[in-house]
């Protein structure tokens, strides 16, 4: 017998409806799940392909634990004995904060809670934090500043079609979430505008108005730029300024310290771009900007989504119907998975954990001593870089869920070194990633279709994930991971593996808080298409759009950022005379550790590649599959080019999917941003040549050319 459960995709934000279809014997399929408004049924390759990962022969089938260098199977009681053990053992020696915890963005709202309930009442250390510090960090500050409240998209998806002029900063949705094209097509069959600004012509921009091809890491000197020429236009609405912002004075001052000509030179865009783009936003009565992870990944990513908001408030685009700013979110949980307590700073329901209030009330619901609770913690690249230090300053275990950081980490040769230096490395995967593989115990986790869990969406929609198959033999979900481990720390009461009452707890915790679920059940969304948050009450319909009365600052007002534009924290010199910048493609998904598992996916984008311009091709003498040396101040890699006109002369780009030879992550930055703690991903300074008679590990030679999935 067939059984058929509606859920949705493992991988990206849109988490796309999609329906399962599966029977006793047979391989579990991914059919069409029409009724989901966000995808109306389209998946990528990476959605239609997911249920290969079900398969046990492709996965963790049982714990290992490291003796004498290698990796041995073992029971989960010798494997979770060995980490309480030594967990114990690290909080006797340097106190509780010398026990790490490393979340990430794919987790449930129900894994992600319990997780930063897990950090600080059973192992009281306020050293958490998680992979979306590399992801919307910048975005989420950004908002909260300008805004007092951080959802990435204050407004549907349905609404894009509907602006007269939307700017897509940094995004290629193309690749990153093709589904969600269709919202951009529309728009322009309604005879809206699309301005994409990107280095690269990447298939997001050729479906462009207009394409922006801006300098990496000048997006705070164009947007500066734009609000200069919007003044000049008279395109300013003074109105709105007056009623529903403070703060312009600052903003207009900076902006008109940034004229066109000196923003050309900063951009490396014509001025006359400029103004025409200026008109175009300008003079729309209605318009969104759009950011994704090209403006953000930088070490002013905040300051840079800040100025990107004040163009939209100085010209009335803002807090109003078919306007407004957003940032595209990332991971599949990357919206929830930064509300719920398991960023370094925060606890449930978007609350601060140095705010007295806030550790009272989920002190209350924890059934803890708030005076108990830990304080701020580090952000995550901080975290990753303490790892083994000597003494008190050192994190000496790490408990790691929902990351790979050996690959996506920058400067990823240090991290995988201080990954190594730990006395207790503890990866909670499905596979053996390129981090469990360091690891001195691996605990095989359930997945996806194999539990039930709430995600929220890029939209503020929290939709449910339902189990759909059985999990295999040997491996145990994380929420019972948790529970049983706070048993073994002698914290057991507390710690639930039923999600639906962990996510009945979350909602007593959040109740109050700025993302409030205290009305959203599983049974409503079941009944619907989920429950944008905030939902304070279960008669609540739950909130699709932010704003269009007031912002959620103490004084409804929105805030225009002081801003200023500054430039990368390592800019091309003599010696590293290239700007590097790095991104995705369509078939692989991050550090790749589950995608370079399924077939259909590897062989479209077997291994990694270096994108460069035909002229500096020419410059360097190299050839289409040539394989390149790119240096940076942290290190070496080396990969197949792969030469295209679509990207700017003086840059060159490497998606970041794979660990060895060609990691990009070797080479990049990790300059954080001062606010947000989001490192540089997105630009640094390389020298590339011929990596000629060098030796190349195996595995770098392989094309990085693939069809498209
Ligand atoms: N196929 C696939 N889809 C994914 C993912 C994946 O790994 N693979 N990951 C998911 C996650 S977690 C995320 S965060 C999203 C990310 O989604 P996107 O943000 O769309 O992805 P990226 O490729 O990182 O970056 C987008 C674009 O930024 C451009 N860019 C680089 N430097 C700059 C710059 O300085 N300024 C500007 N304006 N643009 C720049 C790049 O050329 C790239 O085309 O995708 C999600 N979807
Ligand atoms: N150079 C460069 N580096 C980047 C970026 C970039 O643009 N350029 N982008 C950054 C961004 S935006 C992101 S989001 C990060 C992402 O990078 P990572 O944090 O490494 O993300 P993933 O590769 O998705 O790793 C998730 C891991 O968790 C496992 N997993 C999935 N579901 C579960 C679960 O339910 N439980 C458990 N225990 N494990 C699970 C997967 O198998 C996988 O090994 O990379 C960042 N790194
Ligand atoms: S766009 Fe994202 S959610 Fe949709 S099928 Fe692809 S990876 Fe899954
Ligand atoms: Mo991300």
């Amino acid at each position: 017998m067939t059984t058929t459960t509606d859920t949705h995709c493992p991988y990206c934000s849109l988490q796309c409806g999609m329906r399962l279809a599966a029977a006793d014997g047979a391989e579990t399929l991914v059919v069409e799940r029409p009724g989901f408004p966000v995808n109306r049924g389209a998946l990528c390759g990476k959605g239609r392909s997911a249920a290969a990962l079900l398969d046990p022969a492709s996965r963790l089938g049982t714990p290992l634990v490291r003796e004498r260098g290698e990796l041995r199977a073992a029971t989960w009681d010798e494997a979770l004995s060995r980490v309480a053990r030594g967990f114990a053992a690290i909080r006797a020696e340097y106190g509780a904060d010398a026990v790490g915890v490393f979340g990430g963005g794919g987790l449930t709202n129900e894994k992600a809670y319990q997780l930063g309930k897990f950090a600080r009442v059973a192992l009281g250390t306020a050293n958490i934090d998680y992979n979306g510090r590399f992801c919307m960090s910048s975005a989420a500050a950004g908002n909260r500043i300008a805004f007092g409240l951080d959802r990435g998209l204050p407004f549907p998806l349905e609404d894009i079609p509907r602006t007269e002029c939307l700017i897509l900063v940094g995004s290629n949705p193309a690749e990153t979430m093709p589904p969600a094209l269709r919202y951009f097509r529309e728009l322009r069959e309604n005879g809206g505008t699309l301005i994409v600004v990107d280095p690269r012509r990447t298939r997001t921009a050729e479906q462009a108005d207009l394409h922006l091809q801006p300098l990496p890491g000048s997006d705070l000197a164009l947007a500066l730029g734009l609000l200069h020429l919007l003044i000049a236009d008279g395109t300013v609405d003074t109105g709105f300024i007056e009623a529903r912002t403070t703060g312009f004075g600052q903003a207009r001052a900076a902006a008109m310290a940034h004229w066109p000509e000196r923003v050309e030179r900063l951009t490396g865009i014509a001025a006359d771009r400029l103004r025409e783009v200026a008109h175009r936003f300008g003079r729309a009565r209605t318009g969104m900007v759009l950011t994704a992870r090209g403006p953000e990944q930088q070490s002013k990513g905040t300051d840079t989504v800040g100025a990107w908001i004040n163009l939209c408030l100085a010209s009335g685009k803002a807090g109003r119907l078919y306007s407004g700013y957003g940032c595209l979110t990332g991971q599949g949980n990357g919206q929830g998975g930064r509300e719920h307590g398991q960023k370094a700073d925060q606890l449930p329901g978007y609350r601060s954990i140095e705010d007295p209030a806030a550790r009272e009330h989920v002190a209350r619901v924890w059934g803890v001593d708030p005076d108990t609770l830990p304080r701020s913690g580090r952000s995550a690249y901080e975290l990753l870089d303490s790892l083994g230090a000597p003494g008190e300053d050192g994190v000496h275990g790490l408990l790691l869920m929902g990351s790979n950081p050996a690959v996506s980490a920058p400067r990823a040769a240090r991290v995988t070194q201080r990954l190594r230096s730990l006395d207790l490395l503890v990866v909670s995967d499905l596979v053996l990633s390129d981090t469990a593989q360091l690891a001195d115990v691996v605990l095989p986790s359930a997945q996806w279709a194999e539990e039930t869990g709430t995600m929220t969406s890029i939209e503020g929609r929290v939709i449910l994930r339902q189990q759909a198959v059985d999990v295999p033999d040997g491996v145990r979900g994380d929420l019972w991971l948790m529970r049983e481990l706070a048993e073994r720390l002698g914290v057991g009461r507390g710690f639930h593996d039923d999600p639906e009452t962990v996510f009945d707890e979350l909602r007593r915790a959040s109740a109050g808080g700025q993302a409030d679920y205290a009305g959203i059940s599983y049974d409503r969304i079941r009944a619907g298409d989920g429950v944008f948050w905030p939902c304070p009450a279960e008669d609540h319909p739950g909130t699709p759009r932010l704003f269009l009365d007031a912002f959620a600052t103490p004084d409804g007002r929105a805030r225009f950022a002081p801003v200023t534009h500054r430039p990368a924290a390592e800019e091309p010199d003599a010696a590293y005379p290239l700007y590097l910048t790095t991104g995705r493609v369509l078939a692989q998904y991050q550090s790749g550790a589950q995608t370079r598992r399924v077939e259909a996916l590897n062989s479209a984008a077997p291994g990694p590649f270096v994108e460069l311009h035909p002229l500096l091709a020419r410059r360097l003498a190299v050839a289409e599959g040539e394989l390149l040396a790119v240096t940076s101040r942290r290190g070496r890699a080396v990969a197949p080019a792969r030469i295209t006109d679509a990207i700017r002369t003086d840059t060159v780009f490497m998606p970041f999917h794979w660990p060895g030879a060609g990691r990009a992550n070797t080479l990049t930055n990790p300059a954080l941003d001062p606010t947000s703690k989001m490192p540089e991903f997105k630009v640094c300074a390389v020298r590339v040549e011929a990596a000629g008679a060098a030796v190349v590990p195996a595995g770098a030679a392989r094309s990085g050319q693939g069809e498209p999935v």
